[in-house]
């Protein structure tokens, strides 16, 4: 049994990945994708959120304490691929492991039985890094005096950022890219999967940035552009991972504003976007199949 371990903050988009991948691959609607080669036991999840993205609602949030184990059952033009677990995983519980630095024994099993890794990161959901006038405040709120009679006191007008209420830093508040190198570094003690392991980046909601990224390697440039920590981290160390960085819009669009749109198609997987290497249209299975080794072994 392959294992692909989901890994990402809240509101990351993986469950809504999951979401859509099991409809493309029970449905067949998309030509060339992995398709069901049987039933799992443990459906009752996949069918749960597969209705939700149906009927254009937002999947639920996922609990710690409350993650399904899904695995699904695959097969590619050649044959079956077999049984790949993909937990569905929490947010919250990644967040935590990264405050804390504590995770619980499930949680570490996952992790040391993955073969392989996707992690996923959300355009509107980014924390950036802190600017110059932040981490000023940053220092002032964590020691006080030392930074009375400063440099910046007595400026006054237009360099607000010194004026506003000094706010002590909290691990919370550490930048996504910073918590998810941390979170690979845990993953890459504890894994015992063979090196280098196949990692593949998935931007969630490219319906928001992929005007301005365009063509195969645009999520490799937006990634480059909002990342380059995590980027320079997965790419350095090549003897630990293969990258391929993918766009995938699994709602198509803001359930909101785009539902007139989202609900024009004639087949639901018409609304998935996809966006990366060996990518075919509407594709959503292509990080999966890549992930679990069927494609060459070139990461870029
Ligand atoms: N615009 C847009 N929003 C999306 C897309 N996919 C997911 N979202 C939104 O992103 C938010 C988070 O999605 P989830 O799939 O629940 O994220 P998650 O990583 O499972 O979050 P946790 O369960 O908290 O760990 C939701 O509000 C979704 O509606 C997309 O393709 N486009
Ligand atoms: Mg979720």
């Amino acid at each position: 049994m392959a294992s692909v371990l989901g890994i990402g903050l809240p509101e990351a988009g993986k469950t809504t990945f999951l979401a859509a991948l099991w409809h493309v691959t029970e449905s067949e609607e998309v030509h060339g994708a992995l398709r069901l080669e049987r039933i799992s036991e443990n459906a009752k999840h996949l069918n749960s959120i597969r209705n939700d993205w149906l009927q254009l609602e937002r999947v639920v949030r996922t609990v710690p304490g409350q993650e399904q184990p899904t695995t699904l059952w695959l097969r590619d033009e050649r044959g079956p691929v077999g049984e790949v677990l993909f937990p569905d995983l929490s947010g919250e519980s990644f967040e935590g492991a990264w405050k804390d630095r504590h995770w619980t024994k499930d949680y570490d099993e996952s992790v040391s039985r993955a073969d392989s890794l996707l992690v996923f990161v959300h355009p509107g959901t980014l924390k950036e890094p802190y600017t110059i006038a932040e981490m000023q405040r940053l220092a002032e709120a964590a020691f006080p005096e030392e930074n009375q009679g400063g440099p910046n006191q007595g400026h006054g007008g237009e360099d607000s950022a010194v004026e506003a209420a000094p706010e002590e830093w909290s691990a919370e508040k550490a930048p996504t890219q910073v918590q998810l190198v941390d979170l690979l570094q845990f993953t890459e003690q504890i894994q015992k999967a063979k090196r280098p392991v196949r990692v593949g980046v998935i931007v969630s909601a490219w319906d928001l940035v992929q005007k301005n990224f365009p063509g195969e390697t645009g999520a490799r440039s937006w990634l480059d552009a909002r990342m380059p920590y995590l980027e320079q981290y997965l790419r350095s160390n090549f003897e630990l991972y293969t990258l391929r960085v993918y766009g995938v819009s699994a709602q198509g669009g803001d359930l909101k504003e785009d539902r007139d749109a989202l609900q024009n198609h004639s087949r639901p997987s018409e609304r998935i976007i996809i966006q990366g290497p060996d990518c075919s249209p509407h594709d959503i299975s292509e990080p999966l199949r890549w992930c679990l080794g069927l494609r060459g072994d070139t990461g870029n």
